[in-house]
């Protein structure tokens, strides 16, 4: 059963502190409910038509004080030691930087590799680097037992060993607008040979693994400007295809003219040119375009960049 999977050197303690607190729930829920239906049977009207009045009874309120006393220091101990792992991260790790936002994930190694799925190496440690460029994400791959909160202004880490080769689910658990459910990417295992020589291999070097062939952002590639978008995830809401997503297709933009509103409320008709464009993209909250909802986060563009992406949009009319 996949959901099951453990792929990682964290999963069989979390699963192991899981299952505990889980049998001692299952324990107590059987000892509870048999005891009331016996009693509820043994002190019947009929059997007991007149009640009693019980003064206390010290050895049992001793038992019933120590037990459940024993029982959480017992789970505090074992999901302590369990947090405490999931925090200490070995000094050997990969350091990797995991950059979230509204709706993708991107990875960005040490060496400048970056990728939208997750390359790994097996029995390795790697450590993830936690940012938010918008709202709050939560980076969450079940088949390691990792679970994070990716928060604005405040970077977070995780980190884990795969224990097991394929690829394996990478999730949001966050609701974080409207493309939530499709915030999803993979993390890929593969043997250390096959890692280092995508790794090493310089910008060319074929993907590990059963990866994605659009896994890779390019550093540099035939269309630096479809580069941009990429690495930036403006295509997560712009397609260059025509089609409607979040945002506005980029095709036929240039020249249109449209209404915008202003932060203020006022709205006004603004024919899309450079300058337009520029702003729209360095500063989208200023005023945004009639019919769409202000989603778009700011997350402005080098200088060169913005020329190569206003220049794509004019090219596609
Ligand atoms: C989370 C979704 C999202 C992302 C990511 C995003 N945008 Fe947008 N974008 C929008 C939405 C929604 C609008 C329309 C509302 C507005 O104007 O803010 C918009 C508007 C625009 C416009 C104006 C379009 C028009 O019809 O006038 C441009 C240009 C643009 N985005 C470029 C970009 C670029 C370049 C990037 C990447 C750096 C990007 N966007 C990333 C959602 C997004
Ligand atoms: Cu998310």
């Amino acid at each position: 059963m996949p959901f099951f999977q453990q792929a990682s050197t964290a999963a069989d303690r979390v699963d192991e502190v899981f299952l505990a607190i889980t049998a001692v729930c299952v324990v107590f829920l059987v000892l509870i409910t048999s005891l009331m239906v016996y009693f509820v049977i043994k002190y019947n009207r009929k059997r007991h038509p007149r009640g009693e009045d019980i003064e206390g009874n010290t050895m049992l309120e001793v038992v019933w004080t120590a037990t459940p006393t024993v029982l959480f220091l017992f789970m505090f101990y074992f999901g302590w030691t369990n947090f405490d792992y999931d925090r200490s991260v070995p000094r050997d790790a990969m350091v990797i930087n995991v950059t979230a936002r509204q709706w993708a994930y991107s990875f960005t190694y040490p060496n400048g590799k970056q990728t939208t799925q997750l390359f790994l190496a097996l029995n390795k440690p790697a450590k993830m680097n936690l940012h938010s460029l918008d709202v709050i994400h939560g980076f969450y791959i079940p088949a390691f037992r990792i679970k994070e909160d990716v928060v604005p202004g405040r970077d977070n880490y995780t980190w884990f060993t795969p224990t097991k080769l394929g690829s394996f689910d990478i999730m949001c658990t966050v609701i974080c607008g409207v493309d939530h459910a499709n915030m999803l990417s993979k993390a890929v295992v593969v043997p250390v040979s096959d890692f280092e020589k995508w790794y090493f291999g310089g910008e060319d070097a074929p993907l590990p693994g059963q990866a994605d062939a659009a896994a890779v952002i390019p550093l540099k590639s035939e269309s630096p400007a479809v580069a941009v978008l990429k690495a930036k995830a403006c295509e997560t809401c712009h397609s260059i295809d025509g089609s409607p997503m979040v945002g506005p297709t980029f095709r036929g933009l240039y020249g249109q003219k449209h209404i915008v509103k202003e932060a203020g409320g006022a709205e006004r008709e603004v024919v899309v040119d450079d300058a337009y464009l520029a702003k729209a993209i360095q500063d989208p909250m200023v005023e945004t375009v009639k019919g769409y909802p202000p989603a778009m986060p700011r997350n402005p563009l080098a200088e060169g960049d913005l020329k190569q992406v206003i220049d794509l949009i004019k090219s596609l009319n």
